[in-house]
């Protein structure tokens, strides 16, 4: 069938990229770009849609998680950053530091419930370093040593690494040796230097957060990665993101998946710029799918899209979609997403995938396969 609706494209160049993809070839970085400025939703949709079954059949990846953010506290300044306060300012009214006890707290919340994985991460806060989030992670394990840890962008990595003053590998063999599991994409923002100035000038810059993924990776730490678009970049950027990515995916293979993150525009100081269409978030998952051929799998993360975007992305090249969430996280509710309150029951989870025609299969952290929900009953 694909090959009858690839015949009707009059444009060559986009027939030559259709063929690539059928044949299992990697697309050019002009390539991607020519996808951007030039195809149409359903062409993108079509060979994303058949990338996305070709690897994963209809199944739909979820997991049951919960997020823990210790801090809003921020050293650093990103212009797109609804949710940071500084540590300075008297009038931080709504800024909070959670406490250990706190924390555990929330951990033992969990108890006897079939949760697998932890998401941790926050704002930089200059007093929380390596050995705190070492200690940390040790007494989250003791409380519940099943549950995976999947902590720190690269951003709190850096600053925590260089503060103690050791490098990505030790700092990181620490936390793994503490109990830490993976490491989340974010931090990742956009990598091309002139527009990551624009919006992000004072943290870790590309190359650094590059060299803590490959980092991670030769230490058997696997990873994700994001990128925010839909603000002031322009497709080479995205282009040149997603280049980075798979250049180093050819040489670690550490990478899990890629979550693009549409830019919300609530609550910060970019609020003046419009958040892009439903339909450029299609074709930039689409185009996602397409071009990363070396991730395994392509993210929505529900919070941030909305469910109903959610499903419809689940024929635009995405297989994941994050985890139940359980109202744990600010980052995009305080942005302005639909999602005012993130928590998704998994029988709710289930059904938002039954309903556009996928297969529900509960994951690890790993992506080994848990339970398949099409054959096995919620109990
Ligand atoms: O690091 C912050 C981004 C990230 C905005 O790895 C924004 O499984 C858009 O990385 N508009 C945090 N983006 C979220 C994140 C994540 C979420 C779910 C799963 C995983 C995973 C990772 O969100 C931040 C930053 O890059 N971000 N503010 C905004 N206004
Ligand atoms: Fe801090 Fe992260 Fe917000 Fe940037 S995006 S200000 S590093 S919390």
């Amino acid at each position: 069938m694909i090959n009858s609706i690839i015949k009707t494209i009059k444009d060559n160049r986009l027939i030559e990229i259709a063929d690539k993809v059928l044949n299992g070839e990697r697309i050019t970085t002009d390539d991607g770009i020519y996808l951007f400025k030039h195809a149409e939703v359903g062409y993108l949709g079509t060979l994303a849609n058949y990338i996305r079954e070709h690897r994963h059949g209809n199944k739909t990846f979820f997991n049951k998680n919960f997020h823990i953010e210790p801090t809003n506290i921020c050293v650093f300044d990103c212009k797109f950053c609804a949710y940071s306060r500084f540590l300075r300012e008297k009038d931080n009214y709504d800024a909070w530091e959670l406490t250990e006890e706190q924390i555990y707290d929330s951990i033992k919340a969990y108890e006897g419930k079939d949760i697998t994985e932890v998401h941790i991460v926050g704002g930089v806060h200059p007093k929380m370093g390596l050995e705190y989030f070492k200690n940390l992670i040790e007494n989250i394990k003791a409380i519940r040593p099943d549950i995976h840890v999947k902590a720190f962008t690269a951003v709190e990595l850096d600053y925590m690494c260089k503060k103690a003053k050791v490098s990505y590998q030790e700092g990181l063999q620490i936390l793994k040796d503490a109990g830490q599991g993976s490491l989340p994409g974010g931090g990742a923002e956009i990598f091309d230097e002139t527009i990551r100035a624009q919006i992000c000038k004072d943290k870790c810059t590309s190359e650094e957060w590059l060299a803590i993924h490959e980092a991670a990776h030769s230490i058997g730490m696997p990873s994700n990665a994001t990128i925010i678009y839909g603000h002031i970049e322009k497709p080479e950027h995205i282009i040149d993101h997603m280049n980075r990515l798979r250049e180093l995916q050819d040489k670690t293979g550490g990478f899990n998946a890629y979550i693009p993150l549409k830019f919300r525009n609530g609550n910060n100081q970019m609020s003046d710029i419009k958040e892009v269409s439903i339909v450029d978030d299609l074709k930039m998952y689409a185009i996602s799918r397409i071009f990363l051929d070396n991730f395994s799998h392509i993210k929505a993360y529900w919070p941030m899209i909305g469910r109903q975007t959610t499903q419809l992305l689940l024929s635009f090249g995405v297989d994941d979609i994050d985890g139940t969430v359980d109202d744990t996280t600010k980052i995009y509710t305080m942005a302005g997403a639909e999602e005012q309150k993130p928590v998704m029951t998994t029988e709710q989870m289930i059904n938002l995938i039954k309903d556009v025609g996928r297969q529900p299969i509960e994951r690890d952290s790993v992506y080994n396969e848990l339970r398949d929900y099409t054959v096995s009953q919620l109990v």
